[in-house]
């Protein structure tokens, strides 16, 4: 089983509030239908559908604001969001089932603590693509939580022979520099290592995290990153065809 996360940064313009990345995601889209002849199972994440009422609710705190209006608003907008790509994928005879984060996990203190992988598997099984992604989550100490997408790719490793995170980037640099392949000896990354000036603690302190999150990942199947806005790379990979990405490998 092939499982791909397509990035919040790639089908949304995380700059504008509510704004689908439609030629790029039908793209990738078309990519994945070309490409796979295996079992697949996609993730998406919420990008600029799902992060503005996440943050105005302040969901992933102790007290979340207006708890109700919080999970019915956010819930909404990411079944929108959610909603523009499963009609992409029945175009593309993709056959996606539909399967939110918040109602196939179970989260505790924040920690996603059970997935029903029973249900991956019996819909695999009748040939269609599951689709999951990020949401608001009932949490049993905090009453709710966010479901990360990259929460529901580590879950869901377990079951995967590859995983691919589509991303913005071309993959993980050290000194300025691509790297094909990178391990846990490599880390942290520094502001140095990444190849834009621009590049703030945030963004290396948020590359550090994901990238110890695809190290654990790593464990249970192939794990890739590559650049969802290049035409072909995501293709190609799928393919098993040399291309520019990073593999993380523990
Ligand atoms: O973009 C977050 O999912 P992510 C989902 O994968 C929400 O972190 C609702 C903010």
């Amino acid at each position: 089983m092939i499982l791909i996360k397509l990035g919040g940064s790639i089908i949304t313009d995380k700059e504008k509030p509510y704004t689908f990345m439609r030629k790029r995601t039908h793209r990738l889209i078309d990519e994945m239908a070309s490409s796979v002849d295996e079992d697949l199972i996609i993730v998406h994440g919420g990008g600029s559908f799902g992060h503005p009422g996440a943050e105005k609710y302040q969901i992933n705190t102790c007290e979340p604001l207006r708890v109700g209006e919080a999970v019915s608003t956010v819930q909404h907008k990411m079944r929108l969001l959610n909603e523009r790509i499963l009609d992409m994928m029945i175009e593309n005879k993709l056959w996606p089932i539909s399967l939110p984060g918040g109602l196939i996990t179970r989260y505790e203190d924040g920690e996603l603590a059970e997935i029903d992988e029973e249900i991956f598997k019996r819909y695999l099984e009748l040939d269609t693509t599951p689709v999951t992604f990020g949401d608001v989550a009932l949490d049993k100490k905090n009453r709710i939580t966010i479901c990360s997408g990259d929460d529901l790719m580590l879950a869901l490793g377990r079951m995967a022979d590859r995983a691919i995170f589509v991303s913005d980037v071309d993959g993980i640099f050290k000194k300025g520099k691509l790297m094909s392949n990178i391990s846990h000896g490599s880390l942290p990354l520094t502001k140095d290592d990444l190849p834009s000036q621009k590049a703030s603690i945030d963004v290396t302190g948020g590359m550090n995290r994901k990238i110890e999150m695809m190290l654990s990942l790593s464990k249970h199947c192939r794990t890739f990153l590559v650049n969802g806005k290049k035409d072909g790379r995501l293709a190609s990979l799928i393919k098993g065809d040399d291309v520019i990405c990073t593999e993380v490998e523990l």
